[in-house]
C-alpha cells in the first residue's frame, strides 16, 4: 500500500478531495500519494497564515532566529535519511542528495544569525534635532513556489529568509517531490515553528500555484523555475512584491593557456551533475580554437564513462531525469541539435530499461544561433561552441537570453578580469565550474533569468522591506527642502 499524506493549513493535517502520484525516477513506481489541494485550500492556508502574522512578526528576531538554528540542528541530526530521501524522489546521487541537505543546513544556520542583525541604516538629517533610520519589517504572508531539483535546499533558502523576517507562508512544492517539503515542514514544526507560519498546499500549478499568484491577501511571491512561468507570474501577480529565480544557459570559457585538466573535471561536473538539472547547470562550452577539438575528445572520453543508475547506489554517476516529460524534452532537443547540424559526439540516446534515464549527450561544431545553444534544456546535453578569442567568447556568452551563472578557465589574470567584468551573469567563476554556489552569498541572475538575489545577506531583501523613520526631537515646525534650503 502506497500512503497517502497531508497538507498542513494553520496547525492540522489535512487531506484533499483528490490525491495526485509522488514518483520514484529511477523506476517510475509510485512512492507516496499526495493531496491535489484547490483554490479553497490556499484560501483556508491564507487565512492561518494572515492569522499567525501579527504573533510571529512581533516575536523578537533572536527567538524566530533560534527556531531556525533548531531547524539546522534537526536536518543536520537526520541528514543521512532525508538525503537518501532526496536520492529517491529527486533521483540526484547520494553525495549531491547530501549536499541538498547540506545547503539547507547551512541556509537556516546563516539565517538564523541573521536574527541578531537584519541591520538598518541610521544617517544624519538635513535639519537640527531630528533622526534619521532605517528598520526592516516583514512582506507580511509570502507565497513559496519551489522546484523539485533542489527539493531540500531551495525551500528552505525561500523558508529561512522569510521567517526570519517575521513573513508567515504558504508553501507550494513541485509536485514531483512533495515528500521532502512534507519532511522540511515536518522538521521546522518539531523546531517549534507555531501553528499557520507555515501552510504547505500542494497540487497543482494550475490549482493552486494560480490560487496563490492571485490571491489578494498574498504580499509576495518567491518563485524558482521556468522563464514562462515567471512570465506568468508577472502578468498576475498584481501589486505583490516577487522575487524570481528562472534558469540560465550557463557558459564555460576555456582559453587556450588554461589547465585542460581542470576544466574537463568542472565541464563534466557543471554539465552532468545533478543530471544537468540545475539553473546553474553548464550547458554551454565555448572552447578556444585552438584547444577545442582537444578538449572535446577528453570530454567525450569522460562523459562515454558515467554510470547511469538509481541516485540511491554507491556506483552511479548520474542520476534519472526527474520525469518521462524531461525525458521527451530532452529527446526533442537532441532531434532539434541534430537537425540544426550540430555534431553529435557523445551520447543522444535513452538507456534500455524502466526509469527517466538519457545518456550524457555531447554536441560538437554548435552555434550561437541554434536553440540547443540558446534555450534551457534542464537535461543532461552539453553543447559545445568555438571561439577565436576572449572578445569573440564573451560576445557568444552574452548571446543568449539568460545570465545566471559562468565561468572561465585561464591562467591569464587579465583574461580573468576581463571576463568577470564582460560576462552578463549574476556569477562569474574562475577556473571553477558554473554550479556549487555557497549560501552565504547573493544568488541570482539577469537579464531573463530574473534579478532577485537569494541567500546571502541579499536574500533578507526578498523578504522584507525597509521602513523610513524619521523622529524630530526639536519640539518645533521642521520643513525639509524648505527650513534647510540653501
Ligand atoms: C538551482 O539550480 O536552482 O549553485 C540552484 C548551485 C547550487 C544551487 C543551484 N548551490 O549549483
Amino acid at each position: 500500500m502506497v500512503q497517502a499524506y497531508r497538507m498542513h493549513i494553520g496547525g492540522e493535517w489535512v487531506g484533499g478531495d483528490g490525491y495526485f502520484n509522488d514518483l520514484n525516477p529511477a523506476t517510475g513506481q509510485v512512492m507516496a500519494r499526495f493531496p491535489a489541494g484547490s483554490a479553497g485550500d490556499v484560501d483556508r492556508a491564507v487565512d492561518a497564515a494572515e492569522g499567525a502574522l501579527k504573533s510571529w512578526s512581533e516575536t523578537p528576531p533572536p527567538k524566530r532566529g533560534r527556531i531556525l538554528q533548531r531547524t539546522a540542528d534537526i536536518l543536520r541530526k537526520e541528514k543521512e535519511r532525508l538525503g537518501t530521501l532526496v536520492a529517491t524522489e529527486m533521483g540526484k546521487v547520494m553525495p549531491e542528495a547530501l549536499g541538498d541537505v547540506q545547503e539547507a543546513i547551512d541556509v537556516f544556520e546563516y539565517f538564523a544569525g541573521e536574527g541578531r542583525r537584519l541591520f538598518g541604516n541610521t544617517t544624519t538629517s538635513e535639519l537640527k534635532g531630528k533622526f534619521a533610520m532605517t528598520v526592516r519589517r516583514p512582506v507580511g504572508v509570502m507565497g513559496l513556489i519551489t522546484p523539485w531539483n533542489f527539493p531540500i535546499a531551495i525551500p528552505a533558502w525561500k523558508l529561512s529568509a522569510a521567517l526570519v523576517c517575521g513573513n508567515t507562508a504558504v508553501f507550494k512544492p513541485s509536485s514531483d517531490t512533495p515528500l521532502c517539503a512534507y519532511e522540511l515542514v515536518r522538521i521546522l514544526l518539531r523546531a517549534g515553528v507555531p501553528d499557520g507560519v507555515v501552510n504547505l498546499v500542494t497540487g497543482s500549478a494550475a490549482d493552486v500555484g494560480e490560487a496563490i499568484v492571485r490571491h489578494r491577501r498574498v504580499g509576495g511571491i518567491s518563485f524558482t523555475g521556468s522563464k514562462a512561468t515567471g512570465e506568468w507570474i508577472t502578468k498576475n501577480a498584481g501589486l505583490k512584491k516577487v522575487g524570481l529565480e528562472l534558469g540560465g544557459k550557463n557558459p564555460v570559457i576555456v582559453m587556450d593557456d588554461a589547465d585542460l585538466g581542470l576544466a574537463v573535471e568542472g565541464i563534466i561536473w557543471g554539465a552532468f551533475g545533478t543530471t544537468g538539472q540545475r539553473c546553474t547547470a553548464a550547458s554551454r562550452v565555448i572552447a578556444h580554437r585552438a584547444i577545442r577539438k582537444k578538449l572535446v575528445a577528453e570530454l567525450v572520453r569522460r562523459a562515454e564513462r558515467l554510470r547511469l543508475g538509481p541516485g540511491v547506489a554507491k556506483t552511479t554517476d548520474v542520476g534519472p531525469l526527474i520525469n518521462m516529460a524531461a525525458v521527451e524534452k530532452t529527446e526533442g532537443y537532441v532531434d532539434i541539435g541534430r537537425k540544426e547540424g550540430a555534431k553529435l559526439v557523445c551520447g543522444g540516446k535513452r538507456p534500455p530499461g524502466r526509469g527517466f534515464f538519457y545518456r550524457p549527450t555531447i554536441f560538437d561544431d554548435a552555434d550561437r544561433g541554434m536553440r540547443i545553444a540558446r534555450e534551457e534544456i534542464f537535461g543532461p546535453v552539453l553543447s559545445v561552441l568555438e571561439c577565436g578569442g576572449l572578445d569573440d567568447a564573451i560576445d557568444i556568452a552574452n548571446s543568449v537570453e539568460y545570465g545566471l551563472s559562468s565561468s572561465i578557465y585561464t591562467r591569464d589574470v587579465n583574461s580573468a578580469l576581463r571576463a568577470i567584468s564582460g560576462i552578463e551573469a549574476g556569477i562569474t567563476y574562475v577556473n571553477a565550474s558554473t554550479i556549487g554556489a555557497e549560501v552565504h552569498l547573493p544568488f541570482g541572475g539577469v537579464k531573463a533569468t530574473g534579478h532577485t538575489r537569494e541567500a546571502g545577506i541579499t536574500g533578507i531583501d526578498e523578504f522584507s522591506h525597509l521602513k523610513t523613520v524619521y523622529i524630530d526631537y526639536s519640539g518645533k515646525l521642521q520643513k525639509a527642502q524648505i527650513d534647510a534650503g540653501e
